[in-house]
């Protein structure tokens, strides 16, 4: 007789192809899972995620008893539930006395800092298994990052390219002749850009119930519960890739950076929650974007701008989050310690495109790229936000947040509190950006093209007054050559009131005024 082996599966490992699965005896092991109240409240999650995650979790449970693996599912009003991952592996190896329990790695630094102390209390071994879904591993990564000084995404992409054989040509060299084809993928709203329809999911007695938990438990948290119509299985999850794939990656790469008003998704796929709660892979969702490349369906600047940010930047992302943590969270290289304004979760503010975009996370746990780092990053930049506070928000609001991924596109992207590690230059833009690129300043009560007095678009003067406050850290960068001389030429009259008028923001920020 073997040994029996408790198999834990988080809440983001919905995925049948790791260790803890495929190596399970369906006659002799366990696997444990558990919905939690330490997990569903370390950070105030918007409801639809934990709502997605909860329903998304007991279906997959059902598929595997249904395969014939024993499963222990701890649902959140369980009486006996400690509510914590600890006490409930705990709970499971004091009941059914395995030989050892496996899990796969957290994706984030203070679960694994748990697992590791409570292999120390566990009467038996654990084991933590790497998480094979991702296509770079940590020594892979490592071994990259060592060689190099500065570590920017472009190399580390162009690497992972050869190493998946992805978009790449016989001979070696990378298909169209270009690794990169960003320069077609960033073109402002054009009149006829409409949002292509989406596919949704009914709603079964699984994901009813859930809905009617989260009603309950959280009545206090953040954001819209319904209509909800996420996927919440494998088959729904691929469904909806198909669908994007199909019908929406030809145009992904044209309009990546665009926006309009009332249209949270426009040609972006929707998939980032399904891809990190492993109800996708993201090798398979490269694989299937390249494949439509190649029948002809999707054009190259579409499928390697898509794949760029699965095989490159959500990778990337990753391993700088693994090199750099813990310290990473407690970066703050540009000293930044304004409170969070409450608009933040509120959504009121005068500031038609932050409405918009606050509007859209509150009602979906979702807002694409470009308006999680231009509009609500950008901000938060600009104004000098706490990044801790930033980084908290950003981690409860949009339902594929995970610390592993979450932090270091705030801290480091949006926020450069990391000092340039992730990005050589910061995303800081003024009001002018945000008009070329959406439809929002039409309807707003400021004006993008006033920078001081009443009608002024906030993003202006807090643009100017972020470069002056900045100016020795910014001014060696070789990639912003004009901003200075901009500045310089601007005189000392007007630089000082576009510097009150910023003053003039900040405080209308933390009131509620702005
Ligand atoms: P698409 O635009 O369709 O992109 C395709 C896929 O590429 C995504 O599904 C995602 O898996 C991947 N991807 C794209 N950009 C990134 C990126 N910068 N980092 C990692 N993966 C990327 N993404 C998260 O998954 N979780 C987060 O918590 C998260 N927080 C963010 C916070 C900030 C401040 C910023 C600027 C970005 C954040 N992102 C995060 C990255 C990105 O905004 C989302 O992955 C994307 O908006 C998800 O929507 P989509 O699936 O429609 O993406
Ligand atoms: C995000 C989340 C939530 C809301 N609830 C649970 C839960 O009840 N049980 C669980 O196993 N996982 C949950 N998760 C996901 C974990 O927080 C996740 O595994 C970590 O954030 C690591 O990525
Ligand atoms: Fe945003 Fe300024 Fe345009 Fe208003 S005017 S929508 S605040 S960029």
């Amino acid at each position: 007789m073997g040994e029996s082996i408790l198999r834990v599966v988080l809440g983001d490992q919905l995925s049948i192809r790791l260790e803890v699965i495929t190596g399970a005896d369906r006659a002799r092991d366990t696997i444990l899972m558990a919905e939690v109240m330490a997990e569903a409240t370390y950070v105030r999650h918007h409801v639809k995620k934990i709502a997605f995650l909860f329903s998304a979790m007991r279906h997959y449970a059902e598929a595997l008893r249904r395969a014939g693996f024993r499963v222990r599912y701890v649902k959140l009003e369980d009486s006996e539930n400690s509510q914590s991952l600890d006490g409930e592996i705990q709970r499971a190896v004091a009941e059914l006395s395995p030989d050892r329990v496996m899990i796969t790695e957290p994706g984030e630094w203070r679960l694994r800092e748990g697992f590791e102390a409570l292999r120390l209390a566990l009467p038996v071994p654990l084991d933590i298994l790497p998480d094979t879904r991702f296509l770079c591993s940590h020594d892979q990564f490592s071994e990259w990052a060592g060689a190099r000084d500065g570590l920017r995404m472009e190399y580390f992409y162009r690497e992972m390219r050869r190493r998946h054989g992805i978009l790449m040509e016989t001979d070696g060299r990378p298909c169209g002749g270009r690794w990169n084809f960003d320069a077609e993928n960033r073109k402002p709203p054009s009149k006829e850009l409409r949002a292509p329809p989406r596919i949704s999911f009914r709603k079964d007695a699984l994901t009813l119930e859930v809905l009617d938990l989260v009603r309950r438990r959280f009545p206090d948290g953040y954001g819209r519960l319904e209509p909800f119509h996420f996927a919440v299985t494998r088959q729904q999850a691929r469904r909806e890739m198909a669908h994007f794939i199909t019908h929406i990656l030809p145009a992904f790469g044209d309009h990546q950076d665009a926006m309009l008003n009332g249209e949270p998704y426009l040609n972006h796929s929707l998939l980032s929650a399904y891809i990190n709660a492993g109800l996708l892979y993201p090798l398979e969702v490269c694989q299937a974007s390249e494949a439509a490349y190649r029948r002809g369906q999707a054009p190259l600047n579409a499928a390697e701008g898509f794949i760029r940010q699965i095989l490159g930047w959500r990778e990337y992302i990753r391993g700088v989050y693994w090199r750099f943590m813990p310290d990473y969270l407690t970066r703050n290289a540009l000293n930044a310690h304004a409170a969070l304004p409450w608009f933040y979760w509120s959504g009121e503010t005068r500031m038609a495109c932050l409405r918009e975009a606050l509007r859209h996370t509150h009602d979906h746990a979702y807002s694409h790229h470009i308006q999680r780092l231009m509009l609500t990053g950008n901000f938060a930049l600009l104004a000098g936000i706490d990044p801790k506070a930033v980084h908290e928000w950003y981690l409860a609001v949009y339902a594929d947040a995970y610390e592993w991924v979450e932090a270091p596109n705030t801290l480091g992207m949006a926020l450069h509190a990391d000092g340039g590690l992730l990005a050589s230059k910061p995303y800081a833009a003024s009001g002018n950006y945000i008009r070329r690129m959406s439809n929002f300043c039409d309807g707003c009560a400021y004006d993008p093209a006033v920078s001081v007095g009443e009608a002024a678009c906030p993003f202006n003067a807090l643009y100017w007054d972020f470069m002056a406050r900045h100016r020795e850290r910014f001014s060696r960068n070789a990639r912003m050559p004009y901003v200075y001389a901009t500045w310089d030429r601007m005189g000392a009259e007007k630089q000082t009131a576009l510097r009150e008028q910023a003053q003039r923001h900040m405080a209308a920020m933390q009131t509620g005024r702005l």
